[in-house]
């Protein structure tokens, strides 16, 4: 198939593009360069170094003899994007170009509009061209788990059938995000079913977990290859954040009493999810969700795992919590919808964690150990008037 990953040059995109090319498929990367940029703009880099856009493509190319075509451009641009759909003519989209962290989002008006506009805006102009360009090609859309929220009752692969006043019906599943990012993705989520309800496009809504892990079979084969893995409190996920954060002799940052219970996955599934989803695709008119997780933790259970692992004293802090999100919740997850197309998933309890100690041993150095406290929270302080 030929497949474009949009967000190619991000911590996923890229292993994705490897993962199809080396599946067989046909692939090209889109990407306008956005998170390199946040980079600069918060003082920090990825832990492991990560080539260009070109040295990359070039090195898989030496690799694998197999080459991906690489766009560079916004999906803000609408002409842009329905080019790139009219020249490289793709059977699939994979949609991960967005300011995908919730902490960014939520540091002030101008961050929060910023990523709203970027996310629902480029993912409107992705549709439109995909509705007037070709219709049948197959969007693979990244959601994510935070869309639903802790809701006290069971959370269904997006779609919930409800009985009120003595009739039924089968509605979008409720959502209750938890920030101004995970809000562009219900934003999202609404415009997509939309598009499959009304112009009849086909159309898989992921609902991904937080990820954790950093290599895959095929960027392990260069170091040219490598993916990023982030570590600062902006961008850093949970569980890199504390692997990388024991290996460097700093306290485990966990946010208030640590209940709090998110669905996560490694990044071998993530590529492997992706596949699945592509290589079945939904019906015409159709707005299919998968819940992208394979395991629920809670954020103490994940830090006491480290610290279980890690070779060396860990200390564990219980930092006040930044944002504003609820503990000791109710989570119970129906997932088994990428399991019924295959998938079979590397859990926790396998090797992983112990292999990311000597590789972030080895990058110590590229950290900016300020970086990795907290600065951003949730609540809004009142502003003084300017001229107070
Ligand atoms: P990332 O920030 O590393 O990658 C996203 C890429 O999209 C970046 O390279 C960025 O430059 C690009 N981009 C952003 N806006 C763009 C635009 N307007 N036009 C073109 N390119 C643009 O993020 P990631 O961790 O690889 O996540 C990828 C997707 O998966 C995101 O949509 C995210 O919301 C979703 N997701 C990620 C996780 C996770 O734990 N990393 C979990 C659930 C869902
Ligand atoms: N947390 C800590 N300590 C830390 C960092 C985080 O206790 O040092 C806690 C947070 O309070 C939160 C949980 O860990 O309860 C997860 O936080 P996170 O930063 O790892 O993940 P999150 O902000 O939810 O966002 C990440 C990705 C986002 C994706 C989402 C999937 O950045 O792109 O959408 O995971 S999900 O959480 O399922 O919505």
């Amino acid at each position: 198939m030929r497949v474009l990953i949009l967000g190619g040059d991000g911590y996923l995109g890229w292993p994705t593009a490897l993962h199809f090319s080396q599946a067989g498929h046909e692939v090209a990367v889109l990407d306008n360069l956005a998170r390199r940029g946040y980079d600069e703009e918060l003082g920090v880099q990825s832990l492991v170094p990560i080539e260009d856009m070109d040295t990359r493509v070039t090195a898989w190319q030496q690799v694998s003899g197999k080459t991906i075509k690489n766009y560079v451009g916004d999906l803000l641009d609408a002409d842009f994007v329905y080019e790139t759909l009219r020249e490289f003519a793709p059977d699939a989209v994979i949609h991960y170009a967005e300011q995908r962290a919730a902490p960014y989002s939520m540091i002030d008006r101008e961050h929060a509009v910023y990523t709203q506009h970027n996310n629902v805006i480029g993912n409107l102009n992705l549709l439109f061209a995909i509705a007037e360009v070709n219709p049948e090609i197959h969007l693979v859309k990244l959601g994510t788990m935070g869309e639903y929220g802790t809701p006290n009752i069971d959370i269904e692969e997006g779609w919930l059938e409800v009985e009120h006043n003595g009739r039924k019906d089968r509605m979008l599943y409720p959502k209750k995000p938890g920030s101004f990012y995970h809000l562009s993705k219900v934003h999202d989520s609404h415009n997509i079913e939309f598009a499959c309800r009304i112009w009849g496009l086909r159309a898989t809504d992921l609902n991904q977990g937080v990820v954790y892990g950093l290599e895959t079979d095929a960027t392990k084969l260069d170091p040219r290859l490598a993916t990023r893995f982030d570590y600062d409190s902006v961008f850093g996920t949970v569980l890199n954040r504390f692997v990388i954060q024991a290996v460097l002799g700093e306290p485990l940052t966990v946010y208030g009493n640590g209940s709090q219970t998110r669905g996560f996955l490694d990044i071998r599934d993530t590529v492997e999810c992706l596949r699945l989803a592509v290589e079945n695709p939904a019906d015409r008119g159709e707005f299919r969700v998968f819940n992208q997780m394979t395991e629920s933790f809670s954020v103490a259970q994940l830090a006491d795992k480290v610290a279980e692992d890690f070779p060396g004293p860990v200390q564990i802090e219980r930092l006040t919590n930044p944002r504003v999100e609820q503990s000791d919740h109710y989570y119970n997850v129906k997932h088994t919808g990428l399991v019924d197309l295959g998938l079979q998933p590397h859990l926790l309890s396998d090797t992983l964690i112990e292999s990311l100690f000597d590789i972030v041993a080895a990058h110590k150095d590229r950290v900016n150990i300020e970086a990795l406290a907290p600065t951003v929270t949730w609540k809004r302080p009142a502003k003084e008037p300017a001229n107070a």
